[in-house]
């Protein structure tokens, strides 16, 4: 290992520990100052590195703000921040957990990482694990139930997907008339640089489901009734097919029942079938009005992730590879829609890579998954701890110093 190399993954540690504000970590300063859900799942993976008993805590801290309901929300508001908008005033979800939070959730991540945290050290990890484990069959449970349309998962509002501004989400987001929204002032773009973000259009209808949620109490009966927007997500749907797996195991290892599991399981199967397009590309599907999106994301590469083979999306993951010197472009390189600086319109995010690649190994695939991972490792190594980057060049885009690229260099990518 090179003198620089150590001091790349000196400068992961100190990230993490940087953003660290006691039992959970920040995704960067400033431009989000507050715990989100699968951001912090990713953190846990990081500090397993070199502190399991912080990458536990993470674990817990984000488990504590779970809803009656079984939810966990997409963030949690543990000290009010006047940087970041929209905070727990506009939600109005202040009393819905122990913590002040959003009215969403976020890919259910944390299952997955909780089995790599408990691997690395079985004998410590046995009461932590045991402590959160019917928490996330509570939390499978809640997505079974009301995400769940034959065992597709489909996102309520584009934020709950991760994927803010992904292309999946456009004809949805244009049947919607964010009429009466009223004023606000966004923060994020006195942050970062507008043209990376999403645009006031987007902003607008992002506000208006917020505000449609809160006015329903994030009632989940109440909000099932006339879904404004409702979209089948690879993102939702691969990643909890895996988090699903990874719970049997883990129900296995600590000797608990893991019959209901399996059950979603199969139905988890036949729902990410169903997203299956008629090129054989792994899309979302719009179900207010049933059209596939026919987008080439970097969601519909977690086939792997979760199990599933593709030829198809073999083909489409060397086009890839060819199509940019840094992939996985997060909407197809090449395309009318791609724009390489815009977030989920065409950036490159690491810790999607990490989870295909992971996919990609598991699956036999092994050159394709080690040329992701050393591509990935050259883009951290080049270009810094970025949120996410541009596939064209490596340009870093969004917020520096960020949590998930640390983690995803010390667990992955390094
Ligand atoms: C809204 C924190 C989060 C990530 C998401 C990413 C972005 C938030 C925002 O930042 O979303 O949740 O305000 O832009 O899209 O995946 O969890 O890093």
């Amino acid at each position: 290992m090179s003198q620089d190399h150590i001091s790349i993954d000196e400068q992961a540690r100190a990230i993490l520990r940087g953003n660290d504000r006691g039992g959970y970590t920040v995704p960067t300063a400033g431009l989000y100052p507050y715990q989100w859900n699968w951001d912090s799942a990713f953190a846990a993976w990081g500090f397993a590195q070199f502190d399991i008993d912080r990458a536990w805590a993470e674990l817990e801290t984000l488990f504590a703000g779970q809803w009656p309901s079984g939810m966990v929300p997409h963030i949690l508001f543990h000290k009010p921040d006047p940087g970041y908008f929209p905070g727990p005033d506009v939600w109005g979800a202040q009393d819905k957990g122990t913590t002040p939070s959003s009215g969403i959730s976020q890919p259910p991540v944390a299952a997955s990482f909780a089995r790599a945290v408990y691997e690395k050290d079985p004998a410590a990890g046995e009461p932590r694990l045991r402590a959160l484990f019917t928490r996330m069959v509570d939390w499978h449970r809640w997505f079974m139930d009301w995400r769940s349309d034959g065992g597709a998962i489909f996102i309520t509002h584009p934020w709950e997907a991760g994927r803010d501004n992904a292309p999946d989400w456009d004809e949805a987001m244009a049947a919607i008339d964010p009429v009466g929204v009223g004023e606000y002032t966004r923060r994020d773009t006195s942050h970062v640089d507008p043209a990376m973000r999403p645009t006031k259009e987007d902003y607008d209808r992002y506000i208006w489901l917020v505000q449609r949620g809160r006015r329903l109490d994030w009632d989940d009966a109440a909000l099932a009734k006339d879904r404004p927007f409702m979209v089948a997500d690879p993102t939702m749907t691969f990643i909890l097919l895996r988090a699903n797996r990874d719970l049997a195991a883990l129900a296995d290892l600590l000797g608990e029942d893991r019959g209901e599991i399996d059950s979603w399981t199969a139905r988890l199967e036949a729902g990410a079938a169903r997203l299956k397009g008629e090129d054989g590309v792994f899309d979302a599907i719009n179900l207010t009005t049933g059209h596939h999106t026919g987008n080439v994301s970097c969601a519909s590469f977690l086939c792997w992730y979760a199990g599933l083979e593709s030829d198809v999306m073999l083909d489409e993951l060397r086009q890839a590879f060819d199509a940019s010197p840094y992939p996985i472009p997060s909407h197809k390189v090449g395309t009318e829609i791609f724009n390489p600086k815009r977030y989920w319109r065409g950036p490159t995010w690491a810790i999607i890579n990490a989870l295909i690649g992971r996919g990609l190994a598991e699956m036999g695939h092994k050159p394709e998954a080690e040329k992701l991972r050393l591509l990935t490792r050259e883009l951290i190594a080049r270009h810094g701890f970025a949120e996410y980057f541009n596939p064209l060049n490596g340009d870093p885009a969004g917020g520096g110093t960020f949590t998930w690229t640390a983690a995803v260099w010390l667990a992955w990518a390094s």
